[in-house]
C-alpha cells in the first residue's frame, strides 16, 4: 500500500458487515477501501474455527438479501449452518461481486484521527502506512475483540493454548489427549461434546452454568426452502417486523405463561423442548417480562438437565440459579448428555477458582488437573473492545477512550458527537446482538449509504450527531433496557465479563421500533445531526 494514499470511504473489517457496506459504497461511485487484520474475509467465521462452531439463527436467515440472484441460487445444507458452511458462502461473495481486490488483507488499523482542516480522517496501520478518506466506518465487529483472561503462569504450559476466536487454520488434535475447556458460553457449549468425542480426557472448567436448549440441527426441508424462494423478498420483509429480525420469534405462543394450568405449560414447553431451537423462548410471550413465567420455564429446563445428567451432583452443577434469557440465549447439540461420559469431569470453578496454569495443566483453590491442550472459551470484550483498541481521536483531538470511559454513548449506535463523519456498524445503542445480526448490518449498511450519499448530493462536508441527541439516545436506550429482565445478572451485555469494564446495557432490545425511528430521523432532515 502506498503511503497517504486518499480514499472516499475506509471500511474497517472485511466480515458481514464491512464486505456489504464496500459493495454499496461502490455503487455509489466512491472509492472505497476495506482494511482487515485477518488473511481474507469472514470475520467471525473466519477467527471462530473451533470444532462445533455453527449459527444458530436459521438458515435462510442469516444471510444477505440485496441480491436476489444470490439468495436464490446459494444452497444451504443444515438448519443451522456450520463454521465452514458460512466461510465458504462469505469467499463466494465476496468472489461473485468482485470485492477482494477493494481489501487490504493482513493490516491493521492501529490509529484514527480526525482532521478538522479537511474534514477527513487519517488513519496509521500496524505497519505505519498513512491513508485518508471523507468517511470512516467501522465494520469491526461485535465479538471480535477475544477475551483472554489474565491466568498467571500461561506462559509456563507445556502444551497449546488456543482461545475459541483465534483456533489455528490447521486445527488442533485432541486424540487421546487431555484437554481443559474454560468457559461454558455459547462457544463452550459447542466445543465440549465435540472434543468430549476426541479426547482421551476432557474437564470442564465451569464459573456459571448454561441455560441451553437442544437446537436439533437437521437438513433443511427442500419444500420448506422452495417455499421461502418463491418469495425470498416478502420472506425477509416479513423477518423484518419481528423482534429480533428472525423468523423464530413469528412461532411465539401470544398468550401468557401464567394463563394456562400447571399441566398445559408443561406440554406446551415439551412441545417446543422437542423442536428445538430457540422458538423455545416463545413457548409464551412473556418469558422474558414477567418474573413468574421465567420461573416456570426455568424449572422446566432444569427438570430436563436432571434427566439427561445422571449423576445428581453433576445435574444440580449444571443448573443455573440466576434468569433464564438474562445472558445470550444458547442452544445445544448434545451439550447436557455430554456429562454421561465416563471421559468428561465438570468442575465448579464458582467454588473454587483457577488460581493458576502450570507447566502440566491448571491449579484451582482444591485439586490440581493434569492437562495437554487448554481451550480458552472465555467470550468477547464485546461492542467495544475491537473500537477502542483502535486510537480514535476525533475533535479537539479527543479519545474515543475518554469520551466512553464511563461506557460507550452515542446516538442511534451510529454515531458519537465530536467524531464527525465516522460510523459504526451494528454500535452500542442498536439492536446488533439483540438481533439476527445479518438483519441489523444491512439496515445500517443501507441506512449510512443514504446518509453519505445526500451529504455527497448536498455537496456537505461532514455529518455529527449531537450532544442532546446522544444524550436522549442514551436515556432511551437504558429504559428499555431495566424495562427487560436482560438486567438481572452479569452478561457480556452489561460488560460484566471484563474487570474493570463500565456496567451498562449496551445493545437496544427491538429491531422493529428501532428501523422505526432511524427512518423517521431521515424523513427529519437528518434529525439529531448537525451537517456542516
Ligand atoms: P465481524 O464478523 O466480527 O468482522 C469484523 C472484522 O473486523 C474482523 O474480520 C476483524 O478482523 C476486523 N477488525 C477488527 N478490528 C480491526 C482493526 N483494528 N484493523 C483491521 N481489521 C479489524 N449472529 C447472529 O445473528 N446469528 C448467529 O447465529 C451468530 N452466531 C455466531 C457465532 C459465533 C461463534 C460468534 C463469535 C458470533 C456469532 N454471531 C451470530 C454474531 C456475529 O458476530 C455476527 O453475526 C456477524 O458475523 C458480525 O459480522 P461483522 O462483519 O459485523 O463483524
Ligand atoms: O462467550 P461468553 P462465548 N475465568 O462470554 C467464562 C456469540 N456466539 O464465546 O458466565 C473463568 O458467552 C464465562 O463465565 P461467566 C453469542 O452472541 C454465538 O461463549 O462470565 N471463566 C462464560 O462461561 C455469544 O453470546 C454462537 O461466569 C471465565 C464463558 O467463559 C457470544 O458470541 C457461538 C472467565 C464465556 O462465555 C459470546 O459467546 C459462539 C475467567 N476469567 C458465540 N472469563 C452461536 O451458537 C470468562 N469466563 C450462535
Amino acid at each position: 500500500m502506498k503511503s497517504a494514499e486518499q480514499f472516499d470511504v475506509i471500511i474497517v473489517g472485511a466480515g458481514i458487515a464491512g464486505l456489504y457496506m464496500l459493495y454499496r459504497a461502490r455503487e455509489l461511485g466512491l472509492l472505497a477501501r476495506v482494511i482487515e487484520m485477518a488473511s481474507d474475509v469472514g470475520g467471525t467465521w473466519y477467527w471462530n474455527r473451533y470444532p462445533g462452531a455453527r449459527c444458530d439463527t436459521d438458515t435462510m436467515e442469516y444471510s444477505y438479501s440485496f441480491d436476489e440472484q444470490l439468495q436464490q441460487e446459494w444452497e444451504w445444507p443444515e438448519r443451522y449452518p456450520s463454521q465452514p458452511e458460512i466461510l465458504e458462502y462469505l469467499q463466494h461473495v465476496a468472489d461473485r461481486f468482485n470485492l477482494r481486490p477493494g481489501i487490504a488483507f493482513n493490516t491493521r488499523v492501529d490509529a484514527a484521527n480526525f482532521d478538522e482542516a479537511s474534514n477527513h480522517w487519517r488513519l496509521r496501520t500496524g505497519d505505519g502506512t498513512e491513508l485518508s478518506a471523507r468517511f470512516l466506518i467501522m465494520a469491526t465487529g461485535c465479538l471480535s475483540e477475544p477475551n483472554i483472561p489474565a491466568i498467571e503462569g500461561m506462559d509456563s504450559f507445556n502444551g497449546p493454548i488456543h482461545h475459541t476466536a483465534r483456533f489455528p487454520h490447521e486445527g488442533l488434535d485432541f486424540n487421546g489427549r487431555r484437554v481443559g475447556v474454560i468457559g461454558t458460553g455459547s462457544s463452550g457449549v459447542q466445543v465440549i461434546p465435540v472434543i468430549a468425542e476426541r479426547a482421551a480426557q476432557l474437564t470442564v472448567f465451569q464459573r456459571s452454568p448454561q441455560w441451553t436448549i437442544p437446537a436439533r440441527n437437521r437438513p433443511v426441508d427442500p419444500a420448506a426452502v422452495a417455499a421461502v424462494k418463491a418469495d425470498y423478498p416478502g420472506f425477509r420483509a416479513h423477518v423484518r417486523t419481528q423482534p429480533g429480525g428472525d423468523s423464530a420469534s413469528t412461532t411465539v405462543n401470544d398468550f401468557s405463561a401464567m394463563s394456562v394450568g400447571a399441566e398445559e405449560r408443561k406440554r406446551i414447553f415439551e412441545e417446543r423442548w422437542q423442536l428445538g431451537g430457540s422458538s423455545f423462548y416463545n413457548s409464551f410471550n412473556d418469558i422474558k417480562r414477567n418474573p413468574e413465567s421465567n420461573d416456570a420455564t426455568a424449572d422446566f429446563v432444569r427438570s430436563k438437565i436432571r434427566e439427561i445428567v445422571k449423576d445428581p451432583a453433576t445435574a444440580e452443577l449444571l443448573c443455573p440459579d440466576y434468569t433464564l434469557g438474562c445472558k445470550r440465549g444458547v442452544i445445544d447439540h448434545g451439550y447436557f448428555e455430554t456429562f454421561n461420559r465416563s471421559n468428561v469431569l465438570l468442575v465448579d470453578i464458582s467454588a473454587a477458582p483457577i488460581e493458576a496454569v502450570t507447566p502440566d495443566g491448571l491449579r484451582t483453590a482444591d485439586a490440581d488437573y493434569a492437562l495437554d491442550i487448554i481451550v480458552l472459551a472465555t467470550g468477547f470484550d464485546a461492542m467495544t473492545g475491537a473500537l477502542l483498541k483502535i486510537d480514535i481521536r476525533g475533535r479537539g483531538g479527543q479519545t474515543l477512550r475518554e469520551k466512553w470511559a464511563d461506557g460507550p454513548v452515542n446516538y442511534l449506535g451510529l454515531q458519537v458527537p465530536g467524531f464527525p463523519n465516522l460510523f459504526t456498524i451494528t454500535g452500542p445503542g442498536s439492536p446488533s446482538v439483540l438481533s439476527n445480526m445479518v438483519v441489523s448490518i444491512e439496515q445500517h449498511v443501507d441506512w449510512i449509504t443514504d446518509c453519505i450519499r445526500y451529504i455527497v448530493e448536498r455537496k456537505h462536508s461532514s455529518i455529527e450527531a449531537t450532544e442532546a441527541a446522544q444524550e436522549a439516545w442514551v436515556a432511551h436506550v437504558n429504559a428499555v433496557a431495566n424495562d427487560s429482565l436482560a438486567v438481572s445478572c452479569n452478561s457480556w451485555y452489561l460488560g460484566a465479563n471484563i474487570p474493570g469494564k463500565p456496567r451498562g446495557f449496551m445493545p437496544l432490545v427491538g429491531f422493529p421500533p428501532y428501523v422505526e425511528k432511524c427512518e423517521e430521523v431521515v424523513a427529519k432532515g437528518y434529525e439529531g445531526f448537525v451537517l456542516t
